[in-house]
This record gives C-alpha cells, structure tokens and sequence, in this order.
C-alpha cells in the first residue's frame, strides 16, 4: 500500500517534464474577511519585521517589510548592478573576482542571518552563490554587501549559508559532487565513483564578521542538497541532506531516484576541530578568492588563496555519520530545541523525523546498518523519532513556531502544513497559489521563533497576477499564524526567483546602529578630494584622474578639456554632502559602463573610455535638489594626437584653446 503510493508520487513527479503542480480550488476566494487589515501597514507607518529575501537567479538579495510586502531595497550581491554601479565602478569590481576571474552574475539561494546563543542578532546576513560557489556577507549597518569568499572543490553551492548558533561557522555543501580541485578533474564522467567527491566547508566567522576557510571534509561523491546546524544539545553537530547516493552521472531524474533511501549526514564539526587542532588536516593547494570591502578607503580588494586543510570522512570514523532518509531528501531543518531533525524527502510519500538523543544512543551502541564509502549508516529506527504519516505530496521545508508546531511546504500538492513535533499529527493545511518552495518564519530556524507570520515563497503564479508575456512573476504569500488556522492575509510578487529567505523584528535592525552617512574626515579613499578647491584633473600618460566634488547642486570641475581618444579617463567623484540620503549620481554618455550612486562622504570611480571625439555631457542622475536638472557638464574629446591642453574649471570660463 505504501509503495503503492510511492510509485503513485512518483509518476506525478516523473509524469510532468518539470515540477508542475496542480491548481486547488477556489484560489480566488481563499482570503477571508479581516485579512486585508492583518497585512495593512498605514502609509508612515512601519513594518513590524524586515525580511531578507534571496533573489534566486537574479544573484540579488531583497528586502521587504512584513506584514505589508513592502519593497524597501534590492541589495546587489552576486549580480552586477548598473543601477547602483556595483560591478562597474572600479571600487566594487574586485568584490565580483574569483578564481575564474571576474563573474557577474550568479544564483543566489540561502539568506540567512547571524546568530548569537541561536538568536538572530541583527549583525550580518550571509546568501550563497550556487554557481561559482561562493559565500556572502552582507553588513546591516549599511545594507551593503562586505565580504565574499569563494569555496574550492565544490560545484554549486548549494547547502549553504547555514549558520551555527554563535555565528562560529558559515557552512557550505557541495550540490555537484566533483574531481577536487587538488586532484586531477581531466577524466572520463563515467568514473564518477572512483573519481568524484563532495566537499563540505566550514567557514570561520570573526568578531567583525570576516570570513576564513578553516577546513573542509572530503566526502563520497553524493550531492549535498541542503543543511542546517544542531542547536542547545544538538550545538556541534551539523545536519546535510544528500541526494544521488546511486552515484549517477546522467539523467539524474531516473539514476538519483532509485534507493528508496538517501541520506542526512550528520556532522560532529566539533571532533572535526579537534582533528584540526591535532594536526589531522591534510594541506591541499586550490585557488580560491576572498573579497573584502574596506570602509574606510570605500574599496574592495581580492586575494586569492592557494591552500586548505582537508579532512577524510572515510578515515576519521567519527565525524560523519549517515542516517537513512526516504527519498531524495530537499530540505534539512532542525526545531528550536535541537532534539528534532526534519527531513523532507521530495519523492516520500512521509516526513521522518529524527531524534538527536536517539541518534546519540546509536552511535554510542554501534547501531550500524553497515558503512556508505567508509562512513558508518545508523539504523533507520535507531535515530528515529517518528514519520509523519501522508502530509502531502512533494515535501521541501520545514519551519517552526517556537509553540512545538512544524510547518512544512509542499511543492507537488501545493500546500503549507502544520504539524504537532512531538505527537507527528497534522493539524491544519493550507493551499498556496502556487507550488511553494521554501518558507519563512521570523526567526523560523533558530531557538526563538516569532511565531506569528509565515510566508510562502512560491515559484509559479500562473493565473494570480495580470500576464506579463511569456513570464510570470513569482511571488510570496503571507499567512497569520497566531492562532489555531493558517489564515493567508497577502501575497505580493517578488524580485527573481525566492528561495529562502530570514526575517528579523524591525527594531533589531533599525537599532543596530545604521550608517547614516561616511564621514568625509574618515574618507581615506587613494583619490578622494576632501573639498571643491581639490578637485583637479591629472595626466600620467594615456591616463587621466579626475578628481571631483559633488555637492548640491554641481560637480567640480564641470567642464574639462584636453581628452583624447585613446585615453583611459578615471572619474573619481567625491559626494561632499555629510546628510543623510543625499547621494548624487554620476553618468557620462556613451560609457560602456553603469552609473555611479556615490552615498554622502563616499569615493566612487567611473572608468571611461571616449572613443570618439566630440562634446559629451555629464550629469547627476539621482534627483537631488529642486536644482538637480542644473547638476551637469561637459567633456571636451579631442582626436589622438590633438594638442589640446588638459584644462578644467568650474563656475568660469575656460581659456579659450587654439585648436
Ligand atoms: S532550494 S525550493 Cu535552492 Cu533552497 Cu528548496
Ligand atoms: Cu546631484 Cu542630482
């Protein structure tokens, strides 16, 4: 009767070329009375919570209040950013750099948030990049992206940025198991199970939030799908879901689906510190780079580093072990206390749900089924707490309340559902429109859940919102999860693809101590010009340093002459305001190049390369002041050769030029 069922899910899944779901019922009338009063925030008002919302494939991070679905920021991480010169001035390019050299775009996935004692503590929040893989820090002081550090012997980086509950470890899994980096990857594909291995990662967070490869374990060749870390009694261990335990190379959608079970793993990053300590890290030499934002000098820098340290999970027997998960598990979630593992198998047909004492007792008493490639297997019964019995179809992620309730989405029956952790039953479901990924509870993954709103992260809207051709947007829908009954209060379309996403109450953040503007004095940007009768235009050769002033409502200089074709011009433009939100944009036509967005007291350079001669105007792009229209000016080209002289000046006339 079961398999039955399994099989049954199973040709849904197989039957549909891609996930696709099935549309409930009465989608139109499932918002109730008062909901539009739950979600209302009046205008002046604010938000009660922020929610930092991965942006998918569009390698951003957004940020959102609740419960109005508000839009307060795109904040560009992985993706350049023409709007806010991110990836275009010369500044933020090498926070883009990485081993492959600079990559502007990729796919970000995971946000999630600092902790302290398992709080979320309103410092930093971290997103992955799945692509090329790497790491994230965003600062919330400044809603800026500080830190980026890329992760070798990896293929998509997916189960990560999972976080421990002081924030120790940033951790990282491999979704592509493949050749290390170290190793020789110029081999056949069907050697994948010689040849092939996972790496997971553990990176070290500092006091200030930078960032540090401490290690890395070496794992059989299985993809890491998602993770989460053990928190109170379960605070050492690290969780990771796996899928392709077959080991296959092609047509993963048949090859990856065939054990009834896959695997958790779950990780003593403790004893795996302790083997570091005791010298048990193998040094292997990657290339890997790390990004760093300097405040101070408004710059990043790029380092790129040649070693880690590697342990083998198949030699220190007591690191790793792995615990039997029906099938193809997704999401990895454990509850507030951090006795409860959740698995949520995509093509099971029940959730499991593992106990951490039990899987203690298990490996102390040697319950082993055998080993996978060296790591031992508990038995299934051994670790486990109980199943959920017919949840639904489809199960990806599981948040909490903090009130002993699970929630768990599911993407092939469309549908959030909440269940009792301890008893196993379900006790309420409700549609989503439609086919939900992850979910978000504020705070939903760590020790203190604010259990009053859930959002579903939803990845077809079809019919919900006015047709914008061949694609739809995707969107988030909020439920109130106060009382006994799911209620959908809003749902509002998001920017790229939602996947995860943290939300933290406003006040921790707001009070944070925000960056309200750089001070000027503090600037120590290599061109900065610290007041208008500094600005002045330099030659070294073929290339030429402006630098200037931007201030309401005019640059200094605003007119400049003695440009050649040829030249490489630096526009190094200096925003003089000292206010808050007073930026001043700064464009020139014809730049093969974004704008620059220059905060108060900040340093931003525009590399520009004239390629014809001519008059090219310039101007403020950010409405400033009722004079902004006037933040303008003009650079003069002149052909190659041309004699020229390099001449600025602002608010007089140029001496008139010969030629
Ligand atoms: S995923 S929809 Cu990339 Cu986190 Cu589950
Ligand atoms: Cu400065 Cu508009």
């Amino acid at each position: 009767m079961k398999n039955k069922f399994v099989k049954a899910i199973f040709a849904i899944v197989l039957g549909s070329a891609l996930f696709t779901s099935c549309k409930p019922k009465n989608s139109g009338d499932a918002v109730s009375g008062d909901a539009a009063q739950k979600a209302y925030v009046a205008p002046g008002k604010y938000d009660e919570f922020y929610n930092f919302v991965s942006g998918g494939f569009s390698g951003q991070l957004s940020v959102y209040g609740l419960p109005s679905g508000r839009l307060f920021r795109v904040i560009p991480v992985f993706s350049v950013d023409p709007e806010k010169g991110w990836g275009y001035s010369e500044e933020t390019k090498p926070m883009l750099n990485t081993s492959n050299g600079f990559v502007p775009w990729d796919d970000l996935h995971h946000t999630e948030m600092s902790q302290t004692n398992g709080e979320v503590d309103g410092r930093w929040v971290f997103g992955n990049a799945n692509n090329t893989p790497r790491i994230a820090r965003i600062d919330l002081k400044t809603f800026k992206t500080a830190e980026i550090i890329e992760l070798p012997n990896s293929g998509g980086n997916h189960s990560s940025p999972f976080i421990t509950e002081n924030t120790e470890y940033v951790v990282a899994g491999t979704r592509f198991s493949v050749p290390a980096d170290y190793s020789n990857g110029d081999v056949p594909i069907n050697t994948y199970k010689e040849n092939f291995k996972g790496h997971i990662s553990f990176v070290k967070v500092g006091k200030e939030g930078e960032m540090d490869l401490a290690f890395q374990i070496v794992t059989p060749g299985v993809n890491f799908d998602l993770s989460h870390a053990g928190k109170g009694k379960s605070h050492g261990w690290f969780f990771f879901s796996c899928y392709n335990t077959e080991q296959a190379n092609t047509l993963l959608e048949v090859n990856a689906s065939q054990r009834d079970k896959d695997f958790i793993m779950a990780v003593n990053w403790k004893k795996a510190e302790e083997y570091i300590k005791a010298g048990k890290g193998k040094k292997q030499s990657v290339k890997y780079a790390h990004n760093k934002w300097n405040e101070k000098t408004h710059t990043a820098t790029s380092e790129i580093k040649t070693e880690v340290l590697v342990l083998d999970s198949a030699e220190l027997k007591d690191i790793c072990y792995m615990i039997p998960c029906p099938k193809s598990p997704h999401g990895c979630d454990v509850d507030p206390t951090g006795e409860y593992i959740v698995g949520s198998g995509k093509l099971a047909a029940l959730i499991p749900v593992f106990s951490f004492d039990k899987l203690m007792g298990a490996i102390k008493n040697k319950q082993f089924e055998g080993d996978y490639s060296g790591i031992p297997v508990v038995k299934y019964e051994a670790a486990l707490h109980g199943e959920v019995q017919k949840p639904g179809l489809g199960p990806l992620h599981t948040e909490f309340d903090g009130k002993g309730n699970a929630y768990t989405t599911f993407f092939v029956s469309s549908e959030v559902v909440k269940w009792d952790i301890k008893t196993l039953k379900v006790l309420d479901r409700v549609p989503t429109y439609y086919s939900v990924g992850h979910l978000c509870i504020p705070g939903g993954d760590s020790k203190k859940p604010f259990g009053k709103y859930l959002i579903a992260y939803n990845k077809i809207t079809k019919d919900r919102y006015l047709p914008t051709g061949p694609e739809l947007a995707q969107s988030a829908q909020i439920f109130d999860i106060s009382g006994d009954k799911m209620q959908l209060i809003l749902d509002f379309p998001t920017i790229g693809e939602p996947h995860y996403a943290q939300a933290a109450p406003a006040d921790l953040i707001r009070n944070n101590g925000q960056l309200k503007f750089y001070k000027i004095a503090d600037n120590n940007h290599p061109f900065v010009t610290k007041g208008e009768k500094e600005a002045k235009v330099v030659r070294e050769g073929n290339k030429v340093h402006v630098y200037m002033t931007s201030i309401r409502s005019h640059f200094a200089p605003d007119n400049i002459e003695g440009i050649k074709v040829g030249d490489e011009v630096y526009f190094h433009v200096t925003n003089l305001e000292q206010d808050w939100d007073v930026p001043h944009g700064f464009a020139i036509k014809g730049a093969d190049n974004g704008e620059l967005l220059i905060m108060p007291g900040e340093t931003t350079t525009l590399k520009w390369l004239p390629k014809k001669a001519g008059m090219y105007p310039m101007y403020c792009t950010d409405f400033c002041s009722a004079l902004h229209q006037e933040m303008q000016g003009y650079v003069r080209v002149s052909p190659a050769g041309s004699s020229v002289p390099l001449t600025w000046s602002v608010g007089t006339n140029l001496p008139k030029a010969t030629k």
